[in-house]
Order: structure tokens, then sequence, then C-alpha cells
């Protein structure tokens, strides 16, 4: 039996603010630690959910250093090492094709590959001036990416 971390919940909740209107299924907090069976599977549930860019938007033009918010849609985040059922944490790719990247294990950290392990849904990246591709991976407590993999639709901006 888990006690409930009052941490957790406050990044579960903020997860669920994450959720845009329309959603159908707004029910975040509903099981997020029950039918914790001990299975080694790396991601343990298939989830339907959806990550993309708040910000910038495909094709901006914008000053260095950018601001990147990421979106999340029907999952909650939390932090790497924290294996709760239907959550995850954020990852982007810069300057790197999906197909690049062995999807059945845990994604490395490079400084193409960012891992926002802490549960963030923003960062401040510093890129040199021309052009760049930003995408968005969502990965389970281990960083091994979901299957079907969930990820944003790759995005490209130029930086002045
Ligand atoms: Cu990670």
């Amino acid at each position: 039996m888990r006690t409930p971390n009052p941490w957790l919940t406050t990044l579960a909740f903020t997860g669920a603010l994450a959720f845009t209107a329309g959603a159908s299924s707004q029910t975040p907090a509903a099981s997020p630690i029950s039918g914790a069976s001990p299975v080694a599977a790396p991601a343990a549930t298939p989830m339907h959910a959806e990550v993309y860019f708040i910000s910038p938007h495909s094709g901006e033009t914008v000053k260095g250093p950018v601001t990147v918010r990421f979106g999340l849609k029907g999952a909650g985040i939390a932090p790497a090492g924290v294996k709760l059922d239907n959550t995850g944490h954020h990852h982007l790719l810069v300057d790197t094709d999906l197909s690049a990247l062995k999807l059945d294990a845990p994604l490395p950290a490079t400084d193409k590959i960012l891992h926002f392990g802490k549960g963030q849904t923003e960062t401040m990246l510093t890129l040199p001036p021309g052009s760049h591709t930003l995408q968005l991976v969502f990965a389970d407590a281990a960083h091994v990416p979901f299957d079907p993999v969930i990820a944003s639709k790759k995005i490209t901006i130029t930086v002045k």
C-alpha cells in the first residue's frame, strides 16, 4: 500500500491542468496508483495521450533564447523514476529525427535529446542562429518511449 505523496498529487494536478476543454475523459486522479502490479514491462500501459508545442509555432522566427512550452493531453506528468499509471515526462529532440532513436530503450540524454525528468513543461533553449527542428517525445519513468510512440509533430523554427 503506497501512501499518497502530496507533492505527486500536486504534479498530477498540474498535469490535469494541461487537459484542454473538450477532452472527454477528464479523470486524471481516478486511478494513478491502482493496479500497480509488479510488472517489469518498460511501459506499463498503452496510453492514448498527445504531446504538442504550445509555443513556438512551426515556421516561427524567434529571437534566442527561445522559450519552448510543452502541451500534454490525456496523461499526467510524473518525475523520472516515479512509476504511476498513465504518466510520463517530456523529452525534446533538437535537430534530431525520431527515426534516429531506439524507441524500445531508455532515451539517451544528450545536448539534442533533452529530458525533463523533474516534470517540467517548458524550457529556455539557446540555439545558434538558423533553422532548427524541435519535436517532443513522451516517455515513461525509465525514459522509455511508449508503444505506440507518443510524439508531437516536428516543428521548424528559425532563430535570428
Ligand atoms: Cu527522460
